[in-house]
């Protein structure tokens, strides 16, 4: 009796050990877990939102937006055709107020660049860097759309997939279906030096694993050229990196740099306050945002023509992402908010930021207002992260 008993106990004490989640222990795992409840909270906020909607963004209008390794080879494929064929087409630059400072942007996929290029200083490390690229993004998925025939919606890059190693991800594994590879290995060679503007100056950023052109899949030299840069890292191309520059992509994975896509850092960004410390820990030098361009590293390493690399919309919108998802923690109380200024770091510096700042998108969109970019589902905006 007394053996059965404790044969009992000793059960029930293994189904115990048993039914704990696996997340016990590793931190990890944890913070996946974290991460899926926020997201359930944001998907739940949206579909509560858009019940009654009748006009504007309803649920049947929703762009899905998902993951690039849950996407189908055919839709991979289409994705990246689309880009070929927006590198394909002549663009505006050319011909507009843009094309004597910045005669290097050719095709339409250059005009996103220069776009990009001629608002950097306003842009990033202040009020208007997570509005500004909403819009960006959201004028990249609508040219791909409305001009090179795609159908579906901008994907993007989880970070937290693969952070080990992302050469072995979906995204940069190489093959036809991915988003490219590393750069071909360059053994010896100095460190980049970084040009981080007026509050940090010239920086040298650790080698990688890469360092030269994209060695596989849909990025190669004879398949993708960019124009623009380097202007963000030495040495500069012809014009401060302006001119035209026709050469292969280059990337430089570095797997130090990736260690900061882990679960356990965009979880403790979601669970931030307010939009100030948001902002802070997102964009600090060892945050989510800085990590993704630099953990690719080569033109991810220009902040001006970083978008030359077709990686840079997959992440921005990651980016978006966790943005849209922690304002959907608290839409009232976050959706509203607005910190610093509208010059990087504040240098040279300027007002403050508010729902009325001004954002220019050149010969890719119409002017706009921070007000216009806050929700994810209002406005010229109209779409959902899977
Ligand atoms: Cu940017």
């Amino acid at each position: 009796m007394k053996l059965l008993s404790t044969l009992t106990s000793l059960l029930a004490v293994m189904t115990l050990v048993i039914a704990l989640p696996p997340s016990t222990g590793n931190p990890e795992a944890a913070a996946r877990k974290e991460i899926k409840d926020y997201k359930k909270k944001y998907t739940k906020y949206v579909h509560d939102t858009l019940k009654m909607r009748k006009t504007g963004c309803t649920k049947k209008k929703l762009l899905v937006r998902k993951e690039w390794s849950t996407l189908s080879k055919v839709e991979r494929r289409n994705y990246i055709n689309a880009i070929y064929c927006l590198a394909s087409k002549p663009g505006l630059t050319p011909s507009s107020p843009y094309a004597s400072y910045l005669p290097g942007a050719r095709t339409r996929y250059d005009d996103f660049v220069a776009a990009h290029h001629l608002q950097s200083d306003y842009i990033h490390n202040d009020g208007l860097f997570l509005g500004f690229h909403r819009y960006y993004v959201h004028l990249y998925e609508q040219a791909l759309r409305q001009e090179c025939g795609y159908r579906a919606a901008q994907p993007y890059w989880d970070w937290t997939i693969g952070w080990e190693d992302p050469r072995q991800t979906a995204v940069f594994d190489g093959s036809p279906w991915s988003m490219g590879s590393n750069g071909v290995f360059i053994p010896v060679r100095p460190p980049t030096i970084v040009n981080f503007g007026a509050e940090i100056g010239d920086q040298p950023v650790a080698v990688g694993t890469g360092g030269g052109c994209v060695e596989k899949g849909p990025f190669t030299a004879d398949k993708y050229q960019i124009h623009l840069g380097p202007t963000g890292y030495e040495p500069h191309g012809p014009l401060d990196g302006r001119g035209y520059n026709p050469r292969c992509l280059n990337r430089d994975i570095t797997l130090e740099v990736a260690q900061n896509l882990r679960p356990s850092n965009v979880a403790g960004l979601l669970g931030q306050g307010n939009l100030f410390n948001f902002s802070l820990v997102l964009d600090a030098p060892a945050g989510v945002h800085v990590a993704g361009h630099f953990s690719v590293a080569g033109m991810q390493l220009d902040i001006f023509n970083g978008p030359s690399d077709p990686i840079f919309w997959l992440h921005h919108a990651m980016t978006d992402l966790v943005w849209t998802v922690w304002q959907a923690q608290d839409a009232k109380g976050r959706l509203e908010q607005v910190w610093g200024t509208v010059t990087a770091f504040d240098f040279p510096p300027s007002e403050n930021a508010t729902l009325d700042s001004p954002l220019n998108f050149t010969t890719i969109g119409p002017p706009k207002r921070l007000s216009d970019m806050i929700s994810s589902i209002d406005g010229p905006f109209c779409y959902i992260y899977e």
